[in-house]
């Protein structure tokens, strides 16, 4: 297998584009947000297709004088991107080249569910030497990812994850365009071993953290930007357990699209993004010479993720007014005569297991089938008191509720914990109606961070049939009870 280093040409993927004459609007950016307007381009058609297989593969994530280590990644750069174009279909060749099965699960997607990619649910396990098919057309423009979702505290955990970009949502070209990929890794700094993923300490209480911080697979990169230039950063936290308090220094920035969707531009101060969140920032580079960087203020100790350098001779000055994105077509809610539903994520104490209500009556054969990669023996956490996976992930409980297609749903989630989750919900995006989160606007999202006590309303319109995951994101979490799921019918 191939060494490799982490190549910022291809996390770049859109390089460096040129305004050209496209100066910015003189309106302040203190004036108030700009209204999301149209875009520019116009939705693309046709197949892309992609070939990519999940193996292990050898990286040096601690530099390239340091011992390497043993990734799985989809291909040979990590974080393997797929670009496409709105209106684009995309068909994925896959192929298991891993030890033990898998599937992708396309994040923040909204595509039909048999494409969702969770075992057991929504398609067999990829089993080793398998290949699989996926087929489907991104209805909207964004910055997504897509992982495996089983036995992810290993398989995320040693990498396995990728991003996707849809283009379409721009209104204004952008001078560059850089994927920025946060995650932490849990190596033997000493070797470039692995530690275990899970601890029973980390999966009682807030996860347990890497040891090794990354941007873009290397530690604290310097990424050139052309100087001065009004530049989009889609950082994505692809990490397992590390919630981020971000903030650029020495840069204005303003937020775009949180999760993929456009926001109308506000400036960003410092941001708490959680595991599997994304947001789309748009910076002013540093002058000639210069740098900004991105910090993360979560710890007690500031930590800086990454540096911008400023290069080339330097755009005509002017004020930093970025362009809004495009508005997407995600279905409007309509409050009146919602359903309502509550989600309430706790400790396993007092809940029963999912797995032993449908595993009653079962017999010694079905116990000889559970699917041991797919289990956990410890159930720490629960959803509206029930905990799944418990036991056995392949085993299938009840859903939480069954929704009707097409009506719109109202929940009202609340954390009973001391910790924080980012709760996922597959298949749709949500309008965040209510949060405690201090400066957020309305927005859509498809991954809200629940703070401790927090209690948050959403609201989707349940516009596609079939059964999708609602889990916590820290994946410790999901993998010890709090995971369930919403039935459309
Ligand atoms: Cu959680």
């Amino acid at each position: 297998m191939s060494r490799f280093l982490p190549s910022r040409r291809t996390l770049l993927g859109g390089g460096l584009a040129v305004a050209g004459a496209a100066l910015l609007s003189a309106r302040g950016f203190a004036k108030g947000p700009a209204a999301l307007s149209a875009r520019t381009v116009r939705p693309a058609s046709g197949e892309k297709k992609v070939s990519f297989s999940a193996a292990e593969r050898s990286l040096k994530l601690m530099g390239a004088d340091r011992p390497e280590s043993r990734v799985w990644t989809y291909a040979d750069e990590p974080f393997h991107l797929i670009r496409l174009r709105q209106g684009e279909t995309l068909a994925v060749d896959f192929e298991n080249r891993l030890p033990e099965h898998t599937s992708i699960h396309w994040h923040g997607l909204r595509i039909p569910n048999d494409q969702d990619g969770v075992p057991y649910m929504t398609q067999p396990p990829v089993k080793p030497g398998e290949k699989h098919a996926y087929r489907f057309t991104p209805p909207d423009a964004g910055t997504f990812w897509f992982h495996p979702h089983c036995d992810t505290v290993a398989q995320l955990g040693r990498g396995l994850a990728g991003v996707m970009v849809v283009e379409g949502d721009e209104t204004k070209p952008y001078d560059a365009d850089v994927v920025l990929v946060l995650k932490d890794w849990r190596l033997d700094e000493a070797t470039g071993e692995w530690l275990p993923f899970s601890t029973t300490r980390g999966a009682l209480r807030a996860g347990t953290f890497g040891t090794v911080r990354t941007a873009n697979a290397e530690i604290a990169p310097k990424i050139r930007l052309p100087a001065g230039g009004d530049c989009r950063i889609r950082i994505l936290n692809l990490d397992s357990t590390r919630v981020g308090d971000l903030s650029f220094e020495g840069m204005e920035a303003a937020v775009v699209a949180i999760d993929g969707n456009p926001v109308s531009p506000f400036p960003l101060k410092e941001w708490r993004l959680g595991p599997a969140m994304r947001l789309d920032v748009v910076v002013r580079a540093p002058a000639p010479g210069a740098e900004g960087t991105l910090v993360d203020y979560f710890s007690a100790k500031p930590v800086t993720l990454a540096t911008f350098a400023g290069e080339g001779e330097g755009k005509r000055p002017s004020a930093f007014d970025p362009a809004p994105l495009s508005k997407g077509d995600i279905p409007e809610p309509k409050l009146k005569g919602a359903g309502r539903l509550k989600f309430a994520f706790a400790t396993a104490a007092g809940g029963k297991s999912a797995l032993a209500a449908s595993a009653e009556g079962g017999d010694a054969l079905d116990k000889a089938l559970l699917d041991s990669l797919c289990a956990s023996d410890k159930v720490n956490w629960s959803i509206n008191g029930e905990s799944w996976p418990a036991g056995d992930h392949s085993r299938v409980p009840p859903p939480l509720f069954t929704l009707r297609q097409g009506r719109t749903y109202v929940a009202e989630l609340t954390n009973e914990t001391p910790h924080v989750h980012p709760i996922h919900l597959h298949g749709f995006t949500f309008k965040v109606l209510s949060s405690t989160r201090a400066g957020a606007p309305v927005h859509f999202a498809d991954t809200v961070l629940l703070t401790p006590k927090d209690r948050i309303t959403i609201a989707f319109v349940a516009d596609r049939p079939g059964d999708w995951m609602v889990h916590c994101h820290l994946i410790e979490h999901q993998d010890t009870g709090m995971m369930g799921y919403v039935k459309v019918v």
